[in-house]
């Protein structure tokens, strides 16, 4: 199945020329049966002459219905574009070329109808070249009307030329259902309808919707009931939970980002080629969507929205902006009526930084510049995860999916990527901080992984983990700056052992036999003393680097003089490694002898 919308000024002849088609009244309301004028959206399908079926979504063409069009028209990737041959191109005839031209909306035919009535070439002259120099190129015109029936095989046949170059969509895609009517079923409840773009809906799906989740009970695609339906595709599905009404969407849950922030680049339509400066508040369409956002510059065509509730978007999305106060109070089809629609906008980033210093924001135009260059959604370049990763620098897999990109290459760690220029950035980053921890507190015996990973503002433990690497190494859950050159892979590690020991308690050096359990003989020893990470008090007596005057620091609060045997309940240790330390000591001048039982700290060390 594939499904076209309508587009064309009021009362061209549109839901005409879908009812000619189909045979069915997309004009379902009294009121716009009464009024002969469309209101709300309309549906009708019909089989063409392939075999291939297809759904119209028919528009109001009244200029103060656009939102409704614009509803209509978003999740559709064809139109359907209506000229009377007896009136010819008129402002919503532009005003909805421009919407489509914003919404890249890249695919259509033209049917300049009322053929009856005048002759049609002038007119398929003018909106031809109108259409093309809009984006839809390619477009074929065919000349109708919906009263006689002239030209109505040869628009079928046109019809189905058009469907068969539309692109496939891929029905693994994730869902993105956007509501354009809620009704409710006796028995069965609500159902909404709208077009499935891409993706695969089946009953008993659960699906996001505004904030909560609803369950598929049942699900029809034109009026028939089916277990599954793939995109492209008009469905009506009938729910349990969520809160639907227009304008939301039902959508894979973690496949899109719920967000009310997002960085756009402007596309000018209208064929001005200029940008337009834009009001600080705007309409921002999207689906059948349309939100009320606040628009901050932040230069050279890009621009950061703040909408007033959340939507389900990925980066490559296009918006449509208008602005809303510009009424044009000209009446229907009214000569010099402004436009209202002033830009595409086309998604660049659905989780953007927040902007607190003077200047962030050219920084951040600066950061966005090349990112998916040229071209909107539909037919443009899509920011890849690579643009995405340069500018977050450090995203989880499942985030790039729900921003709408593959993650590409390996992983860090787990499911992180990291932009590998900030990646190593990071590493060196790692390896200031440790030596400037060990240099800080020589006693410890390395960083702890939690104190890294606050220092580096890293949002998970295991990616402090991930960047160390040699020299430094993780034991106990710290990061000690692991074996100097030199220093082979088992002293390395067995060292490391002994520092982790000696910091939970560090003046007790560890006795010979835990010296022979660990493998370190005095050669090993010797090798740990010249690479600094060990301290020789005396003849296999070793502690931490620091842990002299560390203890110095700690005897200066004693009352003076001391024993040996204050000294070593002070320090926590055993006369064993007390009296080689007291003597380490006087002969650093840290402690000075007094007699044959009595030392005590120079002032001057204790300062
Ligand atoms: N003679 C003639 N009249 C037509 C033709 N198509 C539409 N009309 C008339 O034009 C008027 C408007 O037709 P609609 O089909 O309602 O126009 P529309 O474009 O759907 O209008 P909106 O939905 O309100 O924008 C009606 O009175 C139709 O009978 C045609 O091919 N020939
Ligand atoms: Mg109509």
């Amino acid at each position: 199945m594939q499904v076209v919308a309508t587009a064309g000024h009021v009362d061209h002849g549109k839901s005409t020329l879908v009812r000619a088609l189909t045979g069915m009244e997309p004009d379902r309301l009294a009121e716009e049966r009464r009024r002969g004028l469309t209101i709300e959206l309309g549906y009708a399908w019909t089989t063409l002459p392939s075999g291939e079926r297809l759904a119209f979504v028919d528009v109001p063409g009244h200029e103060r219905f656009l939102g409704t069009m614009l509803a209509g028209v978003g999740p559709v990737p064809a139109v359907m574009f209506v000229v009377a041959a007896d009136e010819g191109w008129m402002p919503q005839s532009q005003e909805h070329l421009v919407a489509l031209e914003a919404l890249g909306v890249r695919h259509g035919l033209l049917a300049v109808t009322r053929a009856d009535l005048a002759d049609a070439a002038p007119v398929v002259e003018e909106a031809g070249a109108r259409l093309a120099a809009a984006g839809l190129t390619g477009v074929e015109a065919l000349t109708v009307s919906g009263h006689t029936g002239q030209g109505l095989g040869a628009l079928r046949q046109a019809l189905d030329r058009l469907v068969s170059r539309l692109p496939a969509p891929d029905p693994e895609a994730p869902v993105r259902l956007w509501i354009d009517r809620v009704f409710s079923v006796r028995g069965s409840g609500t159902v909404v309808t709208g077009t499935l773009p891409a993706g695969r809906v089946t009953v008993g799906d659960e699906l996001a919707l505004g904030g909560g989740l609803a369950r598929v009970r049942a699900l029809e695609c034109l009026k028939e009931p089916v277990t599954s339906v793939t995109g492209v595709a008009r469905v009506a599905v009938n729910l349990r939970g969520g809160a639907p009404e227009r304008g939301r969407a039902l959508f894979t849950p973690g496949a899109w980002t719920m967000t009310d922030l997002a960085d756009v680049r402007l596309s000018p339509v209208g064929g001005t080629g200029e940008e337009s400066v834009l009001p600080g508040r705007l309409t921002a369409h999207i689906g059948s969507a349309a939100v009320v956002c606040a628009v901050r510059p932040l230069g050279d065509g890009l621009v950061r929205l703040r909408l007033a509730g959340p939507l389900p978007l990925h980066v490559g999305d296009v918006l449509l902006l208008r602005d809303p106060g510009r009424a044009t109070g000209q009446g229907v089809g009214g000569e010099g009526a402004e436009v209202r629609v002033l830009a595409g906008a086309s998604v660049l980033d659905v989780r953007p930084p927040a902007l607190r210093r003077r200047g962030a924001a050219r920084l951040r135009a600066a950061e966005l510049a090349g990112a998916g260059q040229a071209g909107t959604g539909r037919a443009g370049t899509v920011p890849g995860a690579g643009e995405l990763l340069r500018t977050h620098r450090l995203l989880r897999g499942a985030d790039l999916l729900a921003m709408g990109c593959v993650p590409e290459g390996e992983p860090v760690c787990g499911d992180w990527y990291a932009d590998p220029a900030h990646w190593s950035w990071l590493g060196e980053r790692l390896a200031e901080t440790v030596a400037r921890h060990a240099a800080g507190r020589p006693l410890e015996p390395g960083m702890p992984v939690e104190a890294a990973r606050n220092a580096l503002g890293l949002p998970d433990r295991r990616l402090v983990a991930a960047l160390v690497r040699p020299p430094l190494a993780v034991t106990g859950g710290r990061i000690v700056s692991g074996p100097p050159p030199g220093l082979p892979e088992p002293v390395a590690r067995a060292v490391s052992r002994l520092r982790a020991e000696l910091s939970a308690r560090p003046f007790l050096a560890p006795e010979a036999g835990r010296l022979a359990e660990l493998g370190l003989g005095p050669r090993e020893l010797a090798a740990a003393v010249r690479a600094g990470m060990l301290l020789r008090i005396a003849e296999g007596i070793v502690l931490l680097p620091g842990a002299d005057t560390a203890a110095a620091r700690l005897l200066a609060r004693l009352p003076q003089p001391f024993t040996v045997s204050q000294a070593r309940q002070a320090l926590d240790t055993s006369r064993r490694v007390a009296v080689p330390l007291l003597e380490h000591l006087d002969r650093g001048g840290l402690t000075e002898r007094l007699d044959g039982v009595n030392r005590r700290c120079p002032v001057t060390a204790t300062r």
